[in-house]
């Protein structure tokens, strides 16, 4: 392999990890009127792992507006919400090592930020994953659809075509 040739397959291999940076980092925001701002995240297959970060654009300190984003399979939110409940606000209303999360954020009140880095390796194509905020009570309005492949990788390759 010549020079260039070299030169055009690390610039392009560069473009496309900078491609993939972007869209496996995903931020949402949380407000204090109990939304967030986004009902859907959409990660492409592309991505091994995903850093989520939480943004609480509120002005609240009130325990009963702070939030936080909790990944699990659809069928398991009720429950972890009930668990997440028991647990109390000490335990960020999350039950401690509970395999049914797949991924949290710790709870922060307005103006605070959190992240979270977590693998995605392991969750399936298609599958049927919901965030969502395990204050008690905020689920029935804080909750959203984390897609991962289908119109996910459309919209990557779609974006990615247009750089
Ligand atoms: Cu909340």
């Amino acid at each position: 392999m010549n020079k260039l040739a070299l030169a055009l397959l690390l610039s392009a291999t560069a473009a496309v990890q900078a491609a993939n940076a972007t869209e496996c980092h995903l931020t949402i925001s949380a407000t204090d009127q109990m939304q967030f701002d986004q009902r859907e995240l959409l990660v492409p297959t592309s991505c091994t792992e995903v850093e989520l970060s939480l943004v609480h654009t509120g002005k609240s300190t009130g325990i009963a507006m702070a939030h936080d984003w909790v990944l699990a399979r659809t069928n398991d939110v009720s429950a972890l919400a009930q668990a997440g409940m028991a647990a109390g606000a000490t335990h960020d209303y999350q039950p401690s090592n509970d395999p049914r999360i797949i991924a949290a954020t710790k709870l922060i009140q307005g103006g605070g930020t959190a992240s979270v880095r977590f693998s995605v390796a392991a969750l399936k194509n298609g599958g049927d994953y919901t965030f969502f905020c395990s204050s008690p009570g905020h689920a029935t309005m804080m909750k959203g659809k984390f897609i991962i492949g289908g119109k996910a990788d459309v919209l990557a390759t779609r974006n990615n075509d247009s750089r």
